[in-house]
């Protein structure tokens, strides 16, 4: 019997293997590579991957991806790996495939500028933004490229993604789809570096310090720069704690990362930061734009959201569509969207999602091929009943806010508390011993915390926990979630972490990964924090009175979620989350110029009576 089980396995991974080289041998057989340098308006050369089909039955469309992060492999004998991922759907329809180096990222000529600001008044050749270096490219493929049909659509994920909207912002006559898929949106208010004027460390120091992305290098290379600041530690949170203040960490990048030291010199929202927010920028687009995100995606969820729903209001002449799957950051990119840590999504999300929207969408604008009457204006996975809706518009129509208030002994309750007397609860926060924002020992960015069991924290002192009844039925969220908080602090800045999480029944069936108990888990579905300072101004921060009552309300990304009848809605306040965060002083000083002595314990109140009432407002979708 052992036998013919290993039989199995070997014949199986033989299979898997022989598969992937057949498509990878498919590809090299029916497409060639060119290497070329583009010549951009103000005369700089940017590095050029083209994949050309030899196909010449028909004329065929032109997809491209601009990317920071290499066009690599380099040579026109090296090949892109497109056959273990979602290109290969292009590959057999023959797409000329374009992927390139930005300019002054690896092989291509140029300054990089960090999320380059639009120009929207060019005046002349000299006058350049990644608009305009996807214009000139567009131009010249068009112009150059052999065997193309005239059409041009440009997608990429993340900062690509960031690209792909600059490239939706460039008006040239040809490029007829765009999408911008989780895109680098705005980096202070809710993309990867910040949220909500917090700075989220852990990604921050990873990728523009040890990951080496901030070094700029001397002249184009193939292989980029390399940091050589290394984290000594595996444990990241015993890392981040002993380094200490921010000033610590600036002195570990030896004043050589630019980008991190532009971080350092703007601590709010300024104009710095207002000429990188793409949202203010997206007015006239020509092209047809999908815009697809994750909605456990931790790095630029807030991105794929706002850049939606910016199109949807500046642009109401363009052809705008969203969609967003169950997934952390590209995992649609992949070839599984079944699951994302213990949580399963009860199909393949990704493979659908592949299918039925992003390469219809490509093949009806790129081919005249096929039809996107099927890809509704918002196409919407819902976790918790695991099936994908379409809609007409994003958020539906049908939904109401409703306000769960916090209240005494744990309770979150749909009616105002009649408590007339000041009533709260509170935490010490103390920053030396700040709260996880993942169980365990973290040792990289670890994506899963997005939908994590929350249990770990419900148990800390310095985290305070609020839940409803067993729900007696179905409650459906789709839309932004937002939080109204009455707080008082004994020092003069807080962070406030509010954290929306679905508790499963004791008895919950399934397990989830390694036989991990799924009864009683606390799934979180929406977290984010907000840094107190900001609560009147994102400009002008202001200091707390100790003591004194105050409003902290903001909003949070939107969710897709049903709580099942049997289920419970909790919402938990803690104000730290690290190292996924900085740590707050909390005390009112200049974060990225503070010294250790500046950390003081803070304690923490949230009001629930019947004057001072805090809230979770949440977008309900009535059935
Ligand atoms: N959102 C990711 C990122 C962009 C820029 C800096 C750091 C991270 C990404 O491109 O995947």
């Amino acid at each position: 019997m052992r036998q013919i089980l290993l039989f199995l396995l070997l014949t199986g991974c033989f299979n898997i293997v022989r598969a992937e080289n057949q498509d990878s041998t498919w590809i090299v057989d029916h497409y060639a590579k060119q290497e070329r340098f583009i010549t951009m308006r103000d005369g700089v050369k940017l590095f050029t991957s083209i994949y050309i089909p030899t196909d010449r039955t028909e004329k065929h469309p032109i997809l491209i991806t601009r990317t920071p992060y290499s066009c690599a492999p380099y040579g026109e004998n090296h090949f892109r790996k497109f056959w273990s991922n979602h290109y290969k759907e292009y590959c057999r329809e023959n797409y000329i495939l374009v992927i390139q180096d930005v300019r002054g990222k690896y092989m291509s000529e140029g300054e990089f500028i960090d999320v380059r600001p639009f120009n929207p008044t060019k005046k002349s050749n000299q006058d350049i933004d990644e608009a305009s270096d996807a214009y000139d490219t567009i131009d010249w493929l068009i112009k150059n490229m052999e065997g193309n049909n005239g059409r041009v659509g440009v997608f990429g994920t993340s900062y690509p993604g960031f690209y792909a909207t600059q490239a939706a912002l460039c008006r040239h006559p040809n490029l007829f789809a765009v999408s911008p898929q989780a895109p680098v949106t705005d980096w202070f208010m809710g993309d990867d570096w910040h949220h909500n004027g917090a700075l989220f460390l852990l990604d921050a120091f990873s990728f523009y310090g040890t990951g080496g992305f901030g070094i700029n290098r001397r002249q184009p290379d193939r292989n980029g720069a390399k940091s050589g600041i290394v984290i000594p530690v595996k444990d990241s949170y015993d890392f981040f704690l002993r380094t200490g203040a921010i000033p610590n960490f600036t002195k570990l990048t030896g004043d050589s990362i630019k980008f991190w030291n532009d971080l350092m010199s703007h601590p709010n929202y300024d104009d710095w930061w207002k000429k990188r927010s793409v949202p203010s920028v997206c007015f006239n687009i020509k092209p047809a734009v999908l815009v697809v995100g994750g909605l456990f995606d931790a790095e630029d969820c807030y991105g794929a959201w706002n850049t939606y729903k910016a199109i949807e209001k500046q642009c109401p002449a363009t052809d705008n569509r969203l969609v967003m799957g169950p997934w952390s950051h590209g995992q649609w990119n992949s070839t599984d969207g079944s699951h994302l840590g213990h949580i399963e999504f009860g199909s393949n999300t990704v493979a659908w999602y592949t299918e039925n929207i992003e390469k219809p969408f490509f093949d009806y604008y790129l081919k005249g091929k096929g039809s996107v009457d099927r890809i509704k204006e918002a196409t919407v996975f819902f976790s918790g009943e695991n099936k994908w809706e379409q809609f007409e518009q994003w958020p539906p129509a049908e939904v109401k806010e409703k306000s769960l208030y916090l209240g005494a002994d744990n309770k979150l309750c749909w009616e105002k508390s009649v408590t007339p007397q000041p009533q709260f609860s509170e935490y010490i926060s103390d920053p030396s011993k700040p709260v996880l924002h993942a169980d365990g020992i973290i040792t990289r960015k670890n994506p899963e915390y997005m939908t994590d069991d929350q249990r770990f924290a419900a148990r800390r002192t310095d985290v305070l926990v609020f839940e409803t009844e067993e729900l007696t039925g179905d409650i459906t969220l789709a839309g932004p979630l937002a939080a109204d908080l009455k707080v008082s602090i004994s020092t003069t800045d807080a962070d406030f972490v509010v954290k929306v999480i679905d508790v499963f029944p004791n008895d919950f069936k399934y397990k989830g990964k390694n036989g991990y108990v799924m009864g009683g888990y606390q799934m979180l579905v929406r977290g984010d924090v907000f840094r107190g300072r900001y609560r009147n101004s994102f400009e002008k921060p202001e200091p707390f009175i100790p003591g004194k009552i105050e409003e902290v309300k903001f909003e949070m990304p939107d969710v897709a979620h049903v709580f099942k009848k049997g289920h419970r809605i909790m919402v938990q306040i803690q104000s730290s989350w690290f190292p996924l965060v900085d740590r707050n002083p909390q005390t009112f000083t200049n974060i990225y110029e503070a010294n250790d002595s500046d950390f003081k314990k803070s304690t923490i109140r949230i009001y629930h009576d019947k004057t001072n009432f805090s809230k979770i407002i949440l977008p309900v979708l009535g059935r």
